[in-house]
C-alpha cells in the first residue's frame, strides 16, 4: 500500500469512528435520555433540567468521569448552541473554561490553553486590563439567547446563598470509539 493511501485509510477510519459514535457508546452509568447525546466521539449530558453554581456543576460532571464541556472549537461550540436551543433553552449555561487560577489566563477543564482564535467572546467578558476581576467573574457560560457567546461570571453562590450564580450546563464524557475495522 502506498504511503498516500495508507494515510486516507486511517483519516477514513477516523472519521467513520468519528462519526459513528452513539449513545449505546456512553458510559453505562448515565441515563439514555433525551439529554443524552453522542457527536465525534464525545458523549454530551445537557443538563438543562436544573441549575447549580459552576463549581457545583463541575462536582456534578465529575461524578460520573466527565468535565464541563470543552468547547474548543466552532464545530462543537455550534453543535452545542444548536443542541441547546432545540431543547428550548435560550439563557446562559456554564462551559468548562475559567481563569479561577490566574486572571487573565483562560484554562478549559482538562487544563488545555484557551486558543484566542477559537475564543467567542461577548463584548466586556475575557481577558481585560487589570486584574479586579479576579474572583469576580472567572468562570464562563455561553449565551444561547446571543448565538452561544461567551461571558464570565461569578464561579459560586455569594453570601449564604443570597447571590446566586446557577445556570444550566453541559457535562461531557468519553465515548467507547467502536473499532472502525
Ligand atoms: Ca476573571
Amino acid at each position: 500500500m502506498s504511503p498516500l493511501l495508507a494515510i486516507l485509510c486511517v483519516a477514513f477510519h477516523a472519521a467513520f469512528a468519528a462519526t459513528n459514535s452513539s449513545v449505546e457508546d456512553c458510559p453505562k452509568s448515565l441515563t439514555r435520555n433525551e439529554y443524552l447525546t453522542a457527536y465525534n466521539g464525545i458523549c454530551y449530558q445537557f443538563v438543562l433540567y436544573r441549575k447549580r453554581d459552576f463549581i457545583s456543576a463541575r462536582e456534578d460532571c465529575s461524578t460520573y468521569g466527565g468535565v464541563l464541556a470543552l468547547a474548543k472549537t466552532r464545530d462543537i461550540q455550534t453543535y452545542l448552541q444548536n443542541q441547546i436551543t432545540s431543547r428550548g433553552v435560550l439563557d446562559t449555561v456554564w462551559i468548562g473554561l475559567t481563569d479561577i487560577e490566574k486572571e487573565n489566563t483562560f484554562v478549559w477543564e482538562d487544563g488545555s490553553l484557551l486558543d484566542d482564535a477559537a475564543s467567542n467572546w461577548a463584548d466586556g467578558s475575557g481577558p481585560r486590563e487589570g486584574a479586579i476581576q479576579h474572583r469576580l467573574e472567572d468562570c464562563v457560560a455561553m449565551d444561547t439567547n446571543r448565538n452561544g457567546i461567551w461571558v464570565d461570571y461569578h464561579c459560586q453562590d455569594e453570601f449564604l446563598g443570597l447571590l446566586t450564580y446557577e445556570k444550566n450546563y453541559v457535562c461531557q464524557y468519553r465515548a467507547n470509539v467502536r473499532s472502525a475495522i
